[in-house]
């Protein structure tokens, strides 16, 4: 049984979103038309509270981009985006979304933040989505969306710690790159630790 894990595919990330990952809409056209091979689609959502604190506004003379200490962890800050039920939270309007049966909301405590759609960055707590997944019977995933080099580089991670045979779709896929370089090293590491990569004309 394999599964089709869509990673964040929302309004803030692509095109005039808040933080907006460089042509990230091109992943939708692809994920549409990806979704129809798989036995089960999931999909995650960055949902944040307005208080979480890895928005730079959140804290007094921070910018984004910057990198503090939240809670033990070091946080890069980032601009508001991904607000519980806005419309930049919203899945973009040309995906479609019959084919998604759960979708997995992280990000949500304001004290850490979530790049993974498994677990927060501290490992505190479990979305479910590993748990519905081997509930389900899978055994494989494929993992597309944005953004490589955050939030799909840490599902994907740990997708294959989780123990399911894990593929990065990675054309399916765009990626901040804050520092230049960030996507393919990104790519580097998933690939180092076993996570196969494919071109989405070859799944
Ligand atoms: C993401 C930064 C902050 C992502 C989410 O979806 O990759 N990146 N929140
Ligand atoms: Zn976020």
């Amino acid at each position: 049984m394999k599964a089709l894990i869509l990673v964040d595919l929302q309004n803030d990330f692509c095109k005039n979103g808040a933080l907006e990952v460089p042509d990230g809409n091109a992943v939708i056209p692809i994920a549409n038309q990806l979704m129809e091979q798989f036995d089960l689609v999931v999909a995650t959502q960055d949902w944040h509270p307005a208080n979480h604190k890895s928005f730079a506004a959140n804290h007094p003379w921070r910018k984004p981009g910057q990198v503090i200490d939240l809670n033990g962890l070091d946080q890069i800050l980032w601009p508001i985006h991904c607000v519980q039920n806005s419309l930049g939270a919203d899945f973009v309007d040309e995906l479609d979304t019959s084919k998604i049966t759960k979708v997995f909301q992280k990000g949500t405590d304001p004290e850490i933040d979530s790049y993974s759609g498994f677990f927060d960055n501290g490992k505190r707590k479990s979305t479910g989505m590993g748990e519905y997944l081997k509930e389900k019977g899978v055994e494989e995933v494929y993992v597309l969306g944005l953004a490589t080099d955050y939030c799909v580089k840490f599902t994907a991670i740990d997708a294959l710690e989780l123990g399911f045979r894990t593929t990065l779709v990675e054309d399916a896929c765009r990626g901040v790159n804050l520092q230049e370089g960030d996507v393919s090293k990104a790519v580097e590491e998933m690939k180092t630790k076993g996570i196969l990569i494919k071109k989405f004309d070859k799944v």
